[in-house]
């Protein structure tokens, strides 16, 4: 079985990421066959609990409040709409529900007493429950980690290098900081980033090389590809071509063999077949619902119908805690 390692070097990375395509994707094939049951797939499902109005400058955000998006801003949701929303989730087959949140970091005030008790609201229905809200202390964490949070999501989006490029108001090393309190507090990472930014092939090596030499490997890895949106500074960016999705993701699997990897943002643009070799290449994850955060995202039926096509299967809750499941227990430390 394909170690865990810890102490990839960009170079090793480049190398992964720059073979001829087909035998990348035969290689990440393998290592995730090792590492995963084959053709299952996690479903998360996104809900914005509190929207718009963001004071960060991140460029390709429809939520920062600098931009003209046309987005509408909504204060926190109530916690009973929350809870509602988690079980139609649920209905749909998710295993996992995240609730994001258009903040800079997570202030000690009345809003997030209520995020606590959604968390324990969306914690009774059995489902992995997920949250992204910006920046964290650690005993902020602490608390999540009390009321029951299982992961939580925190992107380092692009490589230290490019990051200056794409957001002022934070620092790499500030998101690197929010993921070790989270990590400290013994919730779930959840972290990957965006193609399509104006990166090189460079940046995106380097976005896995961070992600691959943290002390221990992201649980989850989503892989987003750039929703471009009107009034932000990157809605005229290039579409990202799909072979470029395909190294990303197969690389990433390579890298990191027992996380799973989203397939995230972007899917509204790709065909099934395109799907198909993302999840060929390791993929084994994705937000279903029609809705991302404020962007579109697939149909659920038609979800269902590529689901049933390709003999996907949905994975259950907390199955990575389950001894029968094959691989991808939780991971112990090497150098
Ligand atoms: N405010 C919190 C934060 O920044 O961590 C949580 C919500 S934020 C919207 C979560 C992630 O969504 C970002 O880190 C980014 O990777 C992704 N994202 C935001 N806008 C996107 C877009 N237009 N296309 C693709 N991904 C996007
Ligand atoms: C992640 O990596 N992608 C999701 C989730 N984590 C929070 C968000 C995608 C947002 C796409 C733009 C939008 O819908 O606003
Ligand atoms: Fe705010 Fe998060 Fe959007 Fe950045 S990505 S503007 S922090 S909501």
């Amino acid at each position: 079985m394909a170690e865990i390692r810890h102490n990839w070097t960009k170079e090793e990375i480049n190398t992964i990421y720059n073979k001829p395509l087909l035998a990348l994707v035969l290689e990440a094939a393998n290592v995730h066959n090792e590492h995963h049951v084959f053709g299952e797939v996690q479903i998360s499902s996104l809900l914005s609990v509190k929207t718009g109005g963001c004071s960060e400058d991140c460029a390709y955000c429809p939520q920062a409040a600098r931009y003209n998006t046309g987005v509408q801003v909504h204060a926190l949701m109530k916690t009973s709409d929350v809870v509602a929303a988690a079980m139609n989730a649920k209905a749909g087959g998710a295993s996992r529900f995240c609730m994001g949140a258009a903040w800079r970091e997570v202030r000690d005030n009345r809003d997030f007493d209520r995020v606590l008790e959604m968390v324990k609201a969306v914690n009774t229905l059995d489902m992995e429950v997920c949250c992204t809200l910006g920046m964290l202390t650690e005993s902020q964490a602490a608390k999540l980690a009390d009321v029951g949070l299982y992961a939580y999501n925190h992107n380092v989006d692009t490589s230290e290098e490019h990051y200056g490029e794409v957001i002022t108001t934070r620092t790499y090393d500030d998101r690197l900081q929010t993921l070790s309190n989270v990590r400290k507090a013994g919730i779930s990472v959840c972290s990957g980033g965006i193609i399509g930014l104006g990166e090189t092939d460079e940046d995106r090596v380097g976005m896995l090389f961070t992600l691959a030499t943290l002390p221990q490997h992201p649980e989850s890895v989503p892989i987003n590809t750039l929703v471009p949106v009107a009034g932000t500074p990157l809605a005229d960016n290039n579409k990202v071509p799909f072979d470029q999705l395909v190294r990303m993701v197969a690389t990433a699997r390579i890298v990191m063999p027992a996380s799973a990897v989203r397939l995230s943002a972007g899917r509204l643009e790709l065909s099934v077949a395109e799907q198909a070799m993302c999840f060929m290449a390791g993929a084994n994850s994705i937000f279903a619902g029609d809705k991302l955060l404020t962007t579109p995202n697939p149909e659920f039926n038609s979800d269902m119908a590529m689901f049933e096509m390709l003999g996907l299967k949905p994975k259950a809750a907390f199955a990575d805690h389950d001894p029968r499941v094959k691989s991808n227990q939780p991971q112990h430390e090497h150098a």
